[in-house]
């Protein structure tokens, strides 16, 4: 093929000439008849819409009702210890809403009003403090887009692939715009000379919920980007992701992200609790533990074309498009491979790549039919190249859960479905 652009600038003419058949496949142009949509006067337009305040707060209309959280029930034993999935399959930009984005919970979201919120700083502080919501509205804000992947995130498809769709292989992700005080802020409220030399310090966090899913963070982090979110996406989180307050840990596993804020302990030590000991530790091939891997390796995904987001139209003009992001800082670039990582061709991304964000990425091709192994590969501003399923196992053995950030395949066939397979 030619120069993409113009071959693509003289199919969507030569098909305008021809009757504008392109976006259109009703059957009355298929009998070169006129196109009642066009020429007919629709329900739509012949009577009134809904007024004002139909909906004082929207939802999205009746026609996506498929753009869902979804969870795999079969994985979990029932539904308040376990985990749905954002639909990436079905949206595009970067900002995930709220209403979609996945859910993981230990012991169920819980409803806390902000009345009845507290959170504590205690433990080697020079003044533990107690802050209600009201206090902690009236500290500096800071505004931040990141991403918050669940470490057993697409933890399913070490020994084979197995869950088909991006939904369900990369869907415990979500890219908020975070609203909130700085953890360090808070900390330094409560004074931390007590705590002497910092490097060895840490804080154990904990939420309001019967799971309380606590957390040890070393103190360096805490003082870094750590932020005490109350708003996200500009409105409150909503109850799932720990209204009114949440932790926000930039660029490390989303178990650390404590939900329901509830306390905040300054400790000499990591406390070894349930979720850092006997889960969020992968166990190698030897039977050892691999241990306190908070980060989030750089990883993609291509979301469309993909399982539940199949080529419907043909051959021609396809936009391939998928996600990209890194625990390390900013993505760098995204290459998309169509023959599982034979050749290599660079995808553009809608903006550049922002620090411990979800990057976007598009490959516009000219689709010629014929079958794809379609595969993403990321690279971040550490020079960090996304491995390989095989890569990554020769390091880590068969044993691991959390952290696989392989790249993923898709096998897109002739018909335009696309099937989850895997090319190591
Ligand atoms: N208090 C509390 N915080 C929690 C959890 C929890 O069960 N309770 N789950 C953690 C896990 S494992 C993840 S992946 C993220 C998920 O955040 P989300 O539900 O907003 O997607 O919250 C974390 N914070
Ligand atoms: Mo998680």
């Amino acid at each position: 093929m030619d120069d993409l652009k113009t071959s693509r600038r003289g199919f969507l003419m030569s098909s305008a000439a021809a009757g504008g058949a392109l976006l259109t496949t009703g059957a009355a142009q298929a009998q070169g008849g006129p196109d009642p949509l066009i020429t007919e006067v629709q329900y739509w337009a012949s009577g009134l819409g809904d007024g004002v305040d139909a909906t004082p707060y929207g939802l999205p209309i009746e026609y996506e009702a498929d753009v869902i959280r979804r969870n795999v029930p079969w994985l979990t034993a029932d539904p308040i210890s376990s985990i749905n999935f954002t639909p990436i399959h079905a949206l595009d930009g970067t900002i995930t809403p709220q209403g979609c984005a996945f859910e993981r919970h230990h012991s169920g979201a819980i409803e806390l009003r902000k009345e009845d919120f507290r959170l504590m700083i205690n433990g080697l502080v020079d003044k533990p403090l107690v802050f209600t919501y009201a206090d902690l509205e009236r500290f500096p804000r800071e505004n931040h887009v990141y991403f918050c992947e669940c470490a057993a995130n697409t933890g399913m498809e070490w020994a084979g692939a197995q869950l088909n769709g991006a939904q369900f292989t990369h869907g415990m992700i979500h890219n908020m715009e975070y609203s909130g005080v700085p953890l360090r802020t808070l900390l330094e409220e409560a004074g931390i000379e007590a705590a002497g030399d910092l490097s060895d310090k840490w804080v154990y966090v904990e939420g309001a919920d019967a799971s309380s899913n606590g957390r040890s963070i070393p103190m360096e982090k805490a003082l870094d980007d750590v932020l005490v979110a109350f708003k996200a996406n500009g409105e409150a989180l909503r109850m799932e992701h720990g209204y009114p307050v949440r932790l926000v840990v930039p660029g490390w596993e989303g178990n650390m992200w404590v939900k329901w804020l509830r306390r905040i302990e300054v400790t000499d030590h990591a406390v070894e609790s349930r979720e850092e000991t006997s889960k969020y530790t992968d166990t190698l091939a030897d039977g050892t533990s691999r241990k306190w891997t908070w980060v989030m390796d750089a990883k993609s995904v291509v979301t469309s074309p993909s399982p539940q987001s199949p080529i419907t139209h043909g051959p021609g003009p396809l936009v391939i498009t998928g996600l990209a992001w890194s625990g390390h800082g900013a993505i760098t670039g995204v290459d998309v491979s169509l023959d599982g990582g034979a050749n290599w061709q660079k995808a553009r991304l809608a903006k550049e790549g922002e620090s411990k964000a979800l990057t976007r990425f598009y490959l516009d091709i000219d689709w010629d039919g014929s079958e794809m192994l379609l595969q993403s590969r990321a690279h971040d501003e550490t020079g960090y190249v996304q491995p390989t399923k095989a890569q990554l196992r020769e390091v880590r053995g068969l044993n691991s859960v959390y952290h696989n950030n392989c790249i993923q395949t898709w096998h897109v066939k002739e018909n335009g479905e696309a099937e989850n397979v895997e090319v190591s």
